[in-house]
């Protein structure tokens, strides 16, 4: 079993990082809000007072925090990784940020260390009990290194070199916003027509959003949203989508149309819910226009 370092424990990483602990593997924990490390400590992790501490004699280093410029921060901040990374040890970085981002890193940390990107799809139900798809990004030595430290999170996919399953993700995740924002959208049509919601939610149960409608009818009719993943993250991703696409020359309307809602969402102070509290926002009888 490895020895490993688990940097971001928030409502991802906890779930994993306990999954690699009960696997066997040796965990040292850090996150920033240093609480959140008790549940992981309190099954036999370690808890590090920095990220460079966490990392010192590990075999791979973990990372899963929120975006960009979190990741930028535990890297290459005060007292980051980057700091006591050695030649030989792995940094697997695991949070969405996309590919730019991810060969920043790896372009700046000392030559021998591998980097390799490994975002998940799945949220915390899935975490929780190993169903994640892992899309790694990487050569196949590092591909080969990291695959019996992931295993215990779910079904690893080799997609590609370093950067390649940090583009997945955004991929991946693009058909996310669509998926909700159809969602929303067929309710507020169905209001709009009339029809009972639950009729119309056992309708939606049969089409192409079928997966999602499963997934977040309870939240709907509830009318409660508690996150598995957070509304902020997926207007992250969606902003991810729709700038990658911009450099490319590329206009995705439909990425842009699930962005604005949920920018929409977050601004009506829904950032901290899941994400399927866009619906809320998209079945309101006056909207706001959209810009
Ligand atoms: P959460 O639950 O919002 O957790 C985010 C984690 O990132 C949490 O541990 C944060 O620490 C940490 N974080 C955020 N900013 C920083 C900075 N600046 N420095 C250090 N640590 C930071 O997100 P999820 O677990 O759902 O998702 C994680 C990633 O996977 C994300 O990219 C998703 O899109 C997919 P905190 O506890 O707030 O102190």
């Amino acid at each position: 079993m490895a020895k490993l370092a688990f940097i971001g424990l928030g409502l991802m990483g906890t779930p994993m990082a306990t999954r690699l602990l009960e696997a066997g593997h040796h965990v040292t924990v850090w996150n920033r809000t240093a609480g959140k490390t008790e549940p992981l400590t309190d099954r036999g992790a370690t808890a590090a007072a920095t990220p460079m501490e966490a990392v010192a004699s590990v075999d791979a280093a973990i990372t899963m925090v929120t975006n960009a410029a979190a990741l930028e921060q535990v890297v290459f901040g005060e007292n980051g990784v980057a700091a006591a990374l050695a030649p030989g040890q792995l940094l697997i970085d695991m949070s969405t940020v996309g590919p730019d981002a991810v060969r920043s890193i790896a372009s700046r940390l000392p030559d021998g260390v591998v980097v390799v990107d490994a975002p998940v799809r799945g949220s915390v139900p899935q975490a929780s009990t190993g169903r994640l798809a892992v899309y790694v990004g990487a050569d196949e030595d590092g591909f080969a290194r990291v695959q019996p430290i992931l295993a215990p999170l779910g079904t690893l996919h080799h997609v590609g070199e370093l950067g390649a399953g940090a583009a997945t993700k955004v991929v991946v995740n693009s058909t996310l916003g669509a998926a909700i924002a159809a969602f929303g959208e067929a309710l507020a049509l169905g209001d709009d027509f009339g029809l009972e919601r639950s009729v119309v939610l056992d309708v939606l149960g049969d089409t192409p959003i079928a997966s999602t409608v499963e997934a977040k009818r309870a939240n709907v009719e509830s009318g409660n949203y508690p996150a598995n993943f957070k509304l902020s993250l997926a207007l992250k991703d969606l902003n991810l989508v729709v700038q990658i696409a911009g450099r490319s020359g590329r206009r995705l309307d439909l990425a842009e149309a699930s962005r604005d809602w949920l920018q929409q969402a977050a601004e009506a102070g829904a950032g901290d819910l899941d994400y399927s509290a866009v619906i809320p926002t998209i079945t309101a009888r006056t909207p706001p226009a959209r810009s």
